[in-house]
């Protein structure tokens, strides 16, 4: 039996590598009917090297939903400074999936280079959104992977660890991954001119080695992802900065909306907690408490 990393699915096929860097082609077993479904790059699994089956898959330290990822140890969250424009809303809401999986996080601001031709409000904005987002903890790297702006930063950062790169389409992901590991030629594609979006040109989950013990998870981008399955008692505990003030809430399952004497919304006010932050929380809050309604 041999023992490896599921490294990519696709059509049916598993693949999966071995501790000696050899990567074999299975299916999955036909009994294993459920674990079929739900298999998934990065999962521990033991494979039949003979009969090509992968018979057992090993509990997992954790997974991201999307993308679909299993047994990692950081998120680095690809946003564009512009083309695309950052979307904030979207990088709270992935920030949030990244913290309920109990990852380490990296956001990565790419494409700092067209800085250059952005107006001054805008770079003020990015700056100031780095600032708050270093506040709640996470590492903030302005890379570029045409002047190579950030590289050396954040190698460090991914070095000896298991990162999936995950954000929107079009942001540079693969391109990043291919400047910073020539040779690697991953997939990726011009953003449409029209639309200011990226191609889906990734298509699969992919977990690369880069060198050592350093792995990349490559995904495909999305555009939106939803809150499915977070309660809104639970919301605010992915939220940092929330965190630090709301044991200070009069009311013990205080929602920070419309509750009297709330610590949290008073930090807002103080200019402590950035109001970007606050109105996207109250959004998704909404958003949770209508699916909670519903279900
Ligand atoms: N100006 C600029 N363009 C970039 C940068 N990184 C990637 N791109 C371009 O953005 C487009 C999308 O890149 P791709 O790697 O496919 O994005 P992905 O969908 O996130 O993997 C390509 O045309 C890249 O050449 C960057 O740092 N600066
Ligand atoms: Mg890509
Ligand atoms: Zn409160």
């Amino acid at each position: 039996m041999l023992q490896g990393r599921l490294v990519k699915a696709k059509g049916g096929f598993y693949f999966v590598r071995s501790p000696l860097g050899e990567v074999i082609t299975c299916r999955a077993r036909g009994k294993f009917k459920d674990i079929d479904v739900s298999l998934m790059v990065g999962d521990i699994v033991e494979a039949d090297p003979i009969k090509r089956v992968i018979e057992k898959v090993y509990s997992r330290k954790n997974f991201l939903l999307r993308p679909s990822v299993a047994n990692v140890d950081q998120a680095v969250i690809f946003m564009a400074a512009a083309k695309p424009d950052m979307d904030l809303v979207l990088l709270d809401r992935i920030l949030i999936s990244a913290e309920a999986a109990m990852l380490h996080i990296v956001i990565c601001f790419n494409k700092i280079d067209l800085f250059e031709t952005m107006n001054k409000d805008k770079k003020v904005k990015i700056e100031e959104v780095k600032k708050t987002l270093e506040g709640c903890g996470y590492s903030v790297i302005f890379t570029s992977a045409v002047t190579g702006e950030g590289l050396d930063e954040f190698y460090i950062k991914l070095k000896d660890k298991v990162s999936v790169f995950t954000g929107p389409s079009g942001v540079g992901k693969s391109t990043f991954i291919n400047k910073l590991k020539p040779g690697l030629e991953l997939a990726s594609a011009p953003v449409s001119i029209k639309t200011e979006r990226g191609k889906h040109t990734t298509r699969h989950v992919e977990l690369i080695k880069f060198d050592g013990d350093t792995f990349l998870v490559d995904t495909p981008g999305f555009q939106r992802l939803d809150l499915k399955g977070f309660s809104s008692q639970e919301l605010s505990s992915f939220f940092p900065e929330i965190l630090t003030y709301r044991d200070s809430c009069r009311f013990k399952s205080c929602l920070h909306s419309a509750e009297p004497q709330c610590a949290v919304k008073e930090a807002v006010q103080k200019g402590e907690m950035a109001l970007w932050r606050y109105n996207h929380y109250l959004t998704f809050l909404k958003e949770v408490q209508q699916m909670e309604k519903i279900y």
